[in-house]
């Protein structure tokens, strides 16, 4: 039985699960940084240990301070939330080996879906659709250029053990691949210290929409539906939305179906998310399984009512869903945007400091999800994301207006953020009219 939670995260996704396990009478443990003293996790929690200093890689991402507070403190379970050590299947090993339950999926799904390659094998060998380009990795550029002369330019190289955009490089023309390929090589093997690459026909123009599932250690799996995420800037979301309007019901359908199918071959437990590829004729393609919680998890909660961590945490306990599939109903549409402590004037350069003054949306329909109060310093050594606005209503069109309205009431005193930025995309006549894809930004905003 899960009793105490130590929560390996911080900002307004530690918050969040803090809050989660509190409605479930779980005991919560915050570790933080010595630049998070004043965080509103570490007040939150019922108990807080520091576990070293400002730098993530001495605390956040600190493996061994992690574990001797979960001994510390007796915390049976550890959740990872998003980013820091969430997808590092190591951790997720000496966690097991420690008998103290990650909130995830077992290691070894961690590592075959953080290995993009044999994911996208993998995921092709259970006939989950897949963009065509190479089996498996590929060993020279000649191999390289052989197999783009085969499924025509343009290309589109990655690093296997890249993801979420990094470790990605596109080429037009043979003349431009031989240049990428050694770029990407390098780039891999200095970020990653793995320069193993494949190749694939580069989808240009698609809608990045992903696909919520749950699945429980009993052999029962689910899909909550889709989000469109198209809306991005160098990798980086800004702005979620469920339905993807886009999706006939057919398609939609599909998706959910190969989806849970997926999960089931694979053995895969606890919440992840699987990312497809859309392309103008609604064919869709897998590109990555995502094996975390994710920053845009709160709009489907908000058209399920479902809550996806305190399901995360009833799965790890070894329960038993509590829904099947004809259960779950999609009621209306909600939208989620990130404001971020950023100065949009100056390539989005990160603006911490102190927020003096602090005036928070509410209302029908209106969630924030964040860890920033009046007097918080936004320390500089984190990302940016100083809170999600969320909102859900009867229709999209709805939706943005709420989420229009929502946004001229915040107010953020003492540093810059992105709200204008985001006003200007919901008052943008493409984003209005559903027009968009993943160029939206680059090519509304000429970035
Ligand atoms: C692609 C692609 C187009 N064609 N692959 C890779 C990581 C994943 N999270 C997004 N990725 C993409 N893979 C093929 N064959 C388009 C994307 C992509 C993207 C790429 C560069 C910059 C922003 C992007 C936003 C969404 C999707």
């Amino acid at each position: 039985m899960i009793k105490k939670v130590l929560i390996a995260n911080r900002g307004e996704i530690a918050v969040r699960i803090i809050r989660a396990c509190r409605e479930m009478g779980i005991r919560t443990v915050a570790i933080y940084s010595e630049a998070d003293k004043n965080a509103l996790h570490t007040k939150l929690a019922d108990e807080a240990i520091c576990i070293g200093p400002a730098s993530s890689a001495k605390s956040y991402l600190n493996v061994k301070a992690i574990l001797e507070a979960a001994c510390l403190t007796g915390a049976d379970s550890i959740h990872p939330g998003f980013g820091f050590l969430s997808e590092n299947a190591n951790f997720a090993k000496i966690c097991e080996e420690m008998h103290i339950k990650f909130i995830g999926p077992n290691y070894r799904l961690i590592e075959l879906l953080g290995n993009k390659s044999k994911a996208k094998e993998t995921m092709k060998s259970i006939g989950v659709p897949v963009v065509p380009g190479s089996e498996g990795l590929i060993y020279s550029k000649e191999q390289a250029i052989d197999i783009a002369e085969q499924i025509k330019y343009p290309v589109i190289l990655k690093a296997s053990a890249g993801g979420g955009g990094r470790g990605i490089r596109i080429a037009y023309s043979r003349e431009e691949l031989e240049k990428e390929y050694d770029v990407v090589k390098q780039e891999a093997k200095i970020s990653f210290n793995d320069d193993s690459l494949y190749i694939e026909k580069y989808i240009e123009n698609p809608r990045h929409i992903e696909v919520q599932v749950l699945a429980d250690e009993n052999g029962n799996s689910i899909h909550l539906g889709e989000r469109d995420c198209s809306i991005q800037r160098r990798n980086q979301k800004i702005l979620e939305e469920t339905p993807a309007s886009i999706l006939n019901e057919e398609t939609r359908r599909k998706m959910g179906e190969i989806a849970v199918k997926a999960v089931e071959k694979i053995g895969y437990t606890n919440a992840g998310t699987i990312e497809f590829l859309v392309d103008k004729n609604q064919n869709f393609y897998f590109m990555e399984m995502n094996t975390r919680v994710q920053v845009e998890h709160p709009v489907t909660e908000m058209v399920t009512s479902i809550d996806i961590i305190k399901e995360q945490i009833k799965i790890a306990n070894g329960d038993v869903l509590f829904w099947q599939q004809k259960d779950i109903k999609l009621v209306g549409h909600s939208m989620e945007v990130r404001v971020n402590a950023e100065n949009p004037d100056k390539n989005f350069m990160p603006c911490p400091g102190t927020i003096t003054g602090l005036l928070l949306p509410g209302g029908n329909g209106i969630r924030i999800d964040t860890a920033i109060y009046a007097g918080y310093t936004v320390p500089p050594t984190y990302d940016s994301m100083l809170l999600k606005l969320i909102v859900c209503s009867n229709s999209r069109n709805e939706s943005i207006a709420k989420m229009k309205s929502a946004l001229a009431e915040l107010v953020i005193e003492g540093i810059q953020t992105n709200i204008d930025f985001l006003l200007k995309i919901l008052e943008n006549e493409n984003f209005k009219t559903n027009n968009y894809d993943t160029s939206f930004i680059n090519k509304e905003f000429n970035l």
